[in-house]
């Protein structure tokens, strides 16, 4: 069986609600990203992955594998008659790595992460003075159109969506994009994504955040 090493309401999420859409059972083990201790045993998450950062991946052979671009597209391509990613080699593959890696350098790593992770706070008004750009981006491309990639819901939206449910706790409140207000709510439609976030919400409270 897959495992997920998470953290609640972290990026790991995005993992989580693909394992979800894709109907795939997993042991999920709750690391505490600050203390870097799986709560379970109170073990070493540094014997884990020397990243000592979530989702961590592992896989039915026991390798393990980090970063949430190739852990989503690992789980989207375990279920390829679900399309949660397009086939390799299809242009629209690239079309989600292109999202993928944009949700993870430009949203993800330079407004989500010195927003919680800094206490510096020149580091986070810098952070904010970008965002703005970045977050119009996906704006404009999902205004008029439903998914990120093509027709149907992909590994991409649930970081997207994860991303976005968490800007307002960064002080970027996503109001001032209707088409991001809209999207967020149709995502939370979905009964796997939504039910993906409730189990975090609901753990987020047991957690020191
Ligand atoms: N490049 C990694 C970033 C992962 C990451 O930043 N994870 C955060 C939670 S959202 C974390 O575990 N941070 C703890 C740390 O960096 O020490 C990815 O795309 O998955």
């Amino acid at each position: 069986m897959l495992q997920l090493y998470f953290f609640p309401m972290a990026c790991s999420l995005a993992s989580r609600i693909a394992l979800m859409e894709a109907g795939i059972e997993a042991r999920y083990h709750l690391v505490d990203i600050w203390t870097k201790k799986v709560l379970e045993d109170d073990s070493d998450f540094w014997t884990v992955s020397a990243k000592g950062a979530v989702p961590v991946l592992v896989l039915d052979n026991g390798e393990r594998l980090t970063e949430s671009a190739a852990v989503l597209q690992y789980i989207a391509d375990l279920k390829p008659e679900l399309g949660l990613a397009p086939r390799p080699g299809e242009r629209d593959r690239y079309r989600l790595q292109e999202w993928l890696s944009f949700v993870g350098s430009e949203i993800h790593k330079a407004f989500l992460f010195p927003t919680f992770w800094y206490s510096d706070d020149a580091a986070k008004a810098a952070a904010r003075e970008r965002i703005g750009k970045s977050v119009s981006i996906a704006a404009e491309h999902l205004a008029g159109r439903p998914y990120l990639v093509g027709e149907r819901f992909t590994v991409a939206d649930g970081y997207l969506t994860w991303s976005l449910l968490l800007l307002g706790r960064g002080g970027v409140d996503i109001a001032q994009w209707p088409s991001l207000v809209n999207y967020v709510a149709r995502m939370q439609e979905r009964p796997q994504l939504k039910a993906a976030v409730d189990i975090e919400m609901r753990l987020r409270k047991t957690v020191r955040v």
